[in-house]
């Protein structure tokens, strides 16, 4: 009888194995992988190794190209690269079932391979390390070769501590090459730094202004005006209390959905002030379809940000805190930059839980994957440029779109108002599109606004006529529900001044 109840129990496993197996083929395919180097002050506070442990579960859509323990003004004279290579352990005891997730042609990378990509920064506070007689640290010796190669992609380095690596290196490059060859080399770089923590944030921009550098600016150690904080920081710092869901970033929520399985209780510590203020840097490259990495403005889970000053004659790189219209949970319209994070935190916290499913063992997972949305007969995450005349109405159609696990999905058609106008209030200002769903969600006919609108002179394209953002937003009803977005660039054209 025992042996006839143990064979039940494995033929029903083994049916319930079955009926999850998913076709990893029709998984959202990963178009690109940013190169990525982080560096981290680690072992501050709990928070970067959060960040860490979120990060490696999204390795495979990047090439990270080295991690570094840094100093900052919070950790002033020690690193502690031994706590990186705690979490990429714990990480690489899972890349197995990981992988079970994973389109075969970007499977999660070895623990062994980023363990070879830790590395220490200087030991000392900020400036101290930048300078003639300096001798790069062995993080900065990294960083200096991954700059020097000439690849074809930008090398995004995210700071989640002090900057002295970053700039220990771009000191050397200023004083090794010639001025053209340099400035080169620093035309590969981008920054996404969260506020600066040292002081050599303020010296690389002023000296070499023409840095692609993401930071939130404000006064020393203010975080609470920073975008970053809106990852969870509302109830910590005061700001926007009532509008983001403070469910998803609490000390319960995290211990039922992150800090569980072999991964997830090894790796991610309790928060102490608030949960990864350093995980928007790589919220902004995750390739989900919202977000364009040379286009801050344009928004993405990791914030929008606009350039602080747009002189072309200054060539002034540096992009900072742009604000966006968002209706919180308590239905009150918030108007901030930390609401250009919030906003996505349902996606993106699910996004975290469902991944921390994948590090399970298959026969506990309850593992779900994201969505593929097909718009007009096109799969792609880049964006869909359309050029519309003012006045047409134009229809999209998504019927192709699928879900690799067969779930129910819900259709979300909008429209992105902030991204391309520089105006406070952009309701009135930017031309809005009148959009109405149609097929259950799977279509979309939208009215582009009249000429007077569309091309009303104060659009920043040659033609003056507006660069409008519409936005798919799909979700399916997985155990953490995912979603995918597709971004429709609609260029607005007037017709009479075309033709004439
Ligand atoms: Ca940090
Ligand atoms: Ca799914």
């Amino acid at each position: 009888m025992a042996t006839l109840t143990a064979l039940f129990v494995l033929l029903t496993l083994a049916v319930q194995t079955l009926a999850k197996a998913v076709n990893t083929s029709s998984f959202l395919p990963i178009p690109g992988k940013p190169r990525v180097f982080i560096v981290s002050d680690i072992s501050n506070e709990p928070d970067d190794a959060e960040s860490l442990t979120r990060y490696l579960l999204y390795s495979n859509q990047f090439q990270t190209e080295g991690i570094v323990a840094v100093t900052s003004t919070w950790l002033r004279d020690e690193v502690y690269p031994e706590d990186l290579l705690s979490v990429i352990d714990a990480y690489g005891n899972v890349t197995a079932n990981l992988n079970r997730h994973a389109p075969p042609d970007s499977q999660y990378p070895s623990g062994k391979h980023m363990r070879s990509l830790v590395r220490k920064g200087a030991a000392t506070y900020g400036m101290t390390a930048v300078g003639k007689n300096v001798t790069l640290s062995d993080g900065g010796k990294l960083l200096l070769e991954r700059l020097e190669e000439e690849s074809e992609q930008p090398l995004w380095v995210l700071a989640w501590g002090g900057t002295n690596v970053l700039a220990q290196v771009l000191y050397k490059i200023h004083d090794t090459y010639s001025a053209t060859e340099a400035a080169a080399i620093r035309s590969r770089l981008r920054v996404y730094a969260i506020s600066d923590q040292d002081d050599t944030g303020a010296w690389m921009r002023q000296q070499f202004p023409d840095v692609f550098y993401i930071s939130s600016t404000h006064g020393w150690n203010q975080y609470g005006l920073a975008a970053w904080i809106g990852i969870s920081g509302e109830d910590y710092y005061g700001r926007d209390v009532g509008g983001p869901d403070n469910t998803t970033v609490d000390h319960k929520w995290l211990r039922d959905n992150i800090q569980i399985g072999p991964y997830g209780k090894a790796a991610y510590p309790s928060f102490k002030f608030i949960m990864e203020g350093d995980t928007p840097t790589f919220l902004y490259l995750i390739q989900n379809g919202l977000g364009v990495s040379e286009q801050p403005d344009y928004g993405s889970w990791g914030g929008r940000y606009s350039k602080v000053n747009p002189s072309t004659v200054l060539n002034f790189n540096h992009y900072s805190d742009a604000a966006d219209r968002v209706v919180g949970k308590n239905n009150k319209t918030f108007v901030s930059n930390q609401a250009t994070i919030w906003r996505w935190r349902s996606a993106f916290q699910n996004d975290f839980a469902a991944r921390m499913q994948w590090s399970l063992p298959a026969n506990v997972s309850k593992a779900n994957h994201h969505p593929v949305i097909s718009v007009n007969g096109s799969a792609s995450l880049a964006p869909l440029n359309i050029t519309a005349t003012a006045g047409s109405t134009i229809t999209f159609n998504a019927g192709a779109t699928s879900d690799p696990d067969g779930d129910s999905l819900s259709f979300n058609w909008f429209q992105y108002l902030e991204p391309g106008s520089t105006d406070w209030n952009v309701s009135g200002q930017v031309p809005a599109l009148n959009v109405t769903s149609t097929n259950g969600g799977r279509g979309a006919r939208v009215q582009i606004p009249a000429a007077s609108d569309s091309c009303n002179g104060k659009a920043v394209t040659d033609s003056g006529c507006w660069l409008l953002h519409l936005i798919l937003e799909v979700t399916d009803d997985g155990h953490h529900p995912l979603t995918s977005y597709r971004r429709i660039l609609i260029q607005t054209t007037n017709t009479t001044e075309t033709s004439s």
